[in-house]
């Protein structure tokens, strides 16, 4: 008999092929004569997808079975990237796929090119929750990710002269291959209107919350292949709809347009994005949201246990809900309201399952990145829940009061309410008071948080605090993102260390083996020249790629101190023009990242420069020494290109001020050194490569307080250091900005009187440190005997270590292995 493989679930390369075409054919609609790449790219994805949905049926089927323990992540953004290529390395196939591709007369990185990536994030704390999905289902630990479909995830970015501008981001805009709708698992949420107390048939006394209106969630499900494994677990995220039943009214009165009108308001919910990183502004939209994803998530959790027919008592034994900072915090109010009002729990044995099922990460520590909301809007629009937080707090603050009994002021600072002014609902003190576990995400961070904002808590309950250090998934940021690399170290240390990250310490013995330290160099230097002709195509400008690739890389934050960098070039400009035969080391600054649009300082930034750069890459006095380019709407899929390219990783916020950062992690795995302060997982990452391997400079954070408390004047800096004040008069001059003195003049307005992220303390510090750079990279032998010590010593740093820690300390769930029969 002729044995042919199934179409949807073969892997052998003839397979794929007809799959392939198969796909483009019966989905797409399209024969390969008028196909175009975007057609290709479909068709791929469909042939793609059809293999994961039988290792994410099983999956679920299993999980149905066995009726495991389950984490659920709840967080407001999942910052994923495109799925093509990652599902490729998952399963396995890249490379078959790439040869059956060429068969046909395609190529796939163009195709890879094609795919538009959900940028249902901002930053870091949306990447780490794509990055922790990615190690739970290689780990075969049973989870589901549950956030909002935005319509319009973050903006895309253009720079017009030299400013940014926002672009609204249509991703679903040619088709998303890679999610399937559930409309059979909507759940309806309600909003706003009154609460009425009423006695039950059984003379219970119970609340009845009677909402304005209603509006449904509708899933969305992605499938997340784990790597090498069966195991496929489920995203799944909500699109608010407007409730049918709720507009019959209107309808019947006539009043069709208004009616319309209602279902419009209540799709708003889940239509964009917030565009802030670390800043809170109190928007009613935006609480709508979260408490729309919370609820439908809890419901859909109540919703399986009765599936599983597991009785409510044991919720907290079949789920395990990690909170991803205080944007689903909400969920322990809800949570109470689901088990007492609907499902007739008494307020204890609610409270003790809510107790039992949560944890909370702090991702800051920033003061106006704290959410509270005002008493008013809450009561607006969540009656219930106000008064169910009014319930737990009064509790919650009769054990305070019994363990401070001479101290009343901790009931105040401890209060879910805040009452010093405006009255509000303080989301971080909810959260800590409902989990079971507070996690901080790096080391100094942790501490941080139990010296001071969390303080009180931590007196309270120690034994709920306990760091968890962040970390990265190796297969999109080493595997997919920088597979020459990749190959080279699997040549020598064998295949293990993509799953297990602390394997690669075994590259430590090729440090001095020169076939391998060549190899090393060459593929660092082939990439930066792919780089360098990126950019001489898209921004007009030739680099060299011999010259020191220094990359600064995040969201456009005053904390972050881009300018701090800025003034560095600015310097080295200086100098330049004050001896055009100076020697210095060349220079390539790239800077990525997004300001948030109602950030006029950070957009102030970005025009800095950008204006810095349009007269120094033009200078002939500069020659080949220095260049300097801002690239435009940095993304998960252009961060995979950078990250290899790079020479020096820019890690240099106010010390006490990042939490953690994760870009820091992989720059470091692809061979850049760090230039970096004491803050965040800078100090872990330090301690693992160790210091003569990282470029460390600037104030600890204790210094940072203990500046600041003796009353700290930049202005004092400013005319005491001579570099210093050319550097901030050349700007001032207008130089960079055709005579224009205003431009720039709030940004150093701000430095020279207040400088509340102290670049001027650190500005000295820095300035030799990267001189020292500069010198070091001249040392090619000693340069790259640093680097190769960097990725051997990254092992700490895999995501799968972080959620093996958060499953032993937190989660207490182990792996269920998914078996296929072939
Ligand atoms: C309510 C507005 C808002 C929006 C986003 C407040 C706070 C946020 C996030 C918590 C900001 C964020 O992404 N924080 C980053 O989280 C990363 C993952 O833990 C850390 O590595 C970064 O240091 C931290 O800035």
């Amino acid at each position: 008999p002729v044995r042919v493989e199934d179409d949807r679930t073969g892997l052998n390369i003839e397979t794929l092929k007809r799959a392939f075409l198969d796909n483009l054919f019966y989905i797409q609609g399209k024969f390969p004569d008028i196909a175009t790449q975007n057609d290709y790219y479909m068709a791929l994805a469909y042939t793609v997808r059809d293999r994961l949905l039988k290792r994410w049926l099983k999956t679920a089927q299993t999980y149905t079975e066995q009726g495991s323990r389950t984490v659920c992540y709840l967080s407001a953004e999942f910052l994923l990237g495109p799925h093509l290529g990652k599902n490729l390395i998952n399963l396995g196939i890249y490379d078959d796929v790439q040869q059956a591709m060429e068969e046909l007369g395609l190529d796939l990185e163009t195709l890879l090119e094609q795919e538009e990536e959900p940028g249902l994030g901002n930053g870091g704390l949306g990447r780490l929750a794509a990055c922790y999905l990615d190690s739970m289902a290689t780990l075969e630990i049973p989870s589901i990710g549950y956030g909002i479909r935005y319509e319009y995830g973050i903006f895309e970015q253009d720079i017009r002269d030299g400013w940014q501008i926002e672009r609204s981001d249509k991703w679903l805009r040619s088709g998303y291959p890679w999610e399937v709708p559930r409309p059979e698992w909507s759940v309806p949420v309600k909003i706003g209107g009154h609460t009425e107390q009423y006695t039950d048939e059984r003379g219970r006394f119970r609340v009845r919350w009677v909402p304005h209106h209603v509006v449904m969630g509708v899933p969305h499900d992605t499938p997340l292949l784990g790597y090498q494994v069966n195991t496929a677990n489920t995203l799944r995220l909500w699109r608010a709809e407007a409730a049918e039943s709720f507009d019959f009214d209107a309808f019947n009165s006539g009043d069709y347009v208004g009616a319309v009108h209602e279902k419009m308001v209540s799709e708003n919910i889940s239509k964009v994005l917030y565009p802030n990183d670390n800043i809170s502004q109190g928007k009613e939209l935006r609480l709508l949201q979260q408490i729309f994803f919370v609820s439908c998530s809890l419901q859909d959790m109540i919703r399986i246990m009765e599936g599983q027919k597991i009785p409510l008592e044991k919720f907290h034994e079949k789920f395990v809900v990690q909170m991803n900072d205080t944007h689903p915090a909400i969920a322990v109010a809800e949570l109470m309201r689901l088990l007492i009002d609907d499902h007739c729990m008494t307020w204890d044995q609610a409270w003790g399952i809510t107790t039992r099922t949560f944890a909370y990460t702090n991702h800051t520590l920033l003061p106006e990145a704290l959410e509270r909301w005002p008493i008013a809007l809450f009561k607006k629009l969540l009656p219930r829940h106000l008064e169910l937080i009014y319930e737990i707090n009064q509790r919650f603050l009769d054990d305070v009061r019994i363990r401070y009994p001479e101290q009343p002021q901790m009931l105040s600072q401890m209060s879910i309410i805040d009452e010093s002014g405006e009255r509000y609902v303080r989301m971080a003190h909810l959260a800590c008071v409902g989990s079971m576990a507070i996690n901080g995400v790096a080391a100094l961070h942790t501490e941080l948080l139990k010296q001071g904002v969390l303080h009180d808590f931590y007196e309270m309950y120690p034994k709920k605090f306990n760091n968890k250090t962040n970390g990265v998934t190796p297969r999109r940021f080493m595997v997919l993102s920088n597979p020459r690399l990749s190959r080279a170290i699997t040549e020598r240390i064998g295949p293990n260390w993509v799953k297990h990250l602390d394997e690669l310490k075994k590259l430590e013995s090729y440090v001095d083996d020169p076939n391998f330290r060549q190899e090393f160099r060459q593929i660092k230097f082939d990439i930066k020249q792919e780089l360098a002709t990126y950019i001489q195509q898209n921004y007009g400008v030739a680099i060299n790629p011999n010259s020191l690739f220094d990359i600064q890389a995040k969201r456009i934050h005053e904390y972050k101190r881009q300018h701090l960098n800025a003034l560095y070039i600015v310097t080295l400009y200086n100098r330049i023009k004050a001896n055009p035969n100076i020697e210095i080391t060349p220079r390539t600054f790239l800077f990525g990242g997004k300001a948030a649009p109602g950030y006029y300082t950070a957009k102030l930034i970005i025009k800095l420069i950008n204006a810095i750069g349009d007269v120094v890459n033009r200078d002939p006095d500069v020659r080949d020494r220095l260049k300097v380019l801002f690239l435009k709407d940095y993304s998960v899929k252009f961060a995979q290109r950078i990250y290899p390219a790079a020479d020096l990783s820019e890690q240099i916020s106010t010390a006490g001020k990042e939490a953690s950062g994760t870009g820091n992690m992989k720059f470091a795995m692809n061979g850049a050194l760090t230039i970096g302060t004491l803050d965040g997982a800078n100090i872990e990452i330090r301690e693992e490569v160790g210091e003569e391997n990282f470029f460390l400079f600037g104030m600890t954070a204790d210094e940072v307080y203990a500046r600041k408390a003796q009353g700290y004047n930049p202005y004092d800096y400013y005319q005491s250091n001579s570099e210093l004040k050319l550097a901030i008069d050349r700007i001032a001059s207008g130089f960079f900005s055709h005579g224009d003195r205003k431009l720039f003049q709030p940004l150093l307005d701000t430095l020279m009187h207040r400088d509340d992220y102290m670049l001027f303390a650190d500005y000295q510090a820095y300035i030799d440190c990267q001189d020292y750079v500069g010198q070091v990279f001249q040392d090619v032998d000693r340069w790259t005997r640093m680097t190769i010590l960097n990725v051997a010593r990254m092992g700490k740093f895999s995501s799968d270590r972080a959620i093996r820690d958060y499953c032993e300390d937190f989660w207490k769930i182990s792996p269920v292995p998914i078996e296929i029969e072939e």
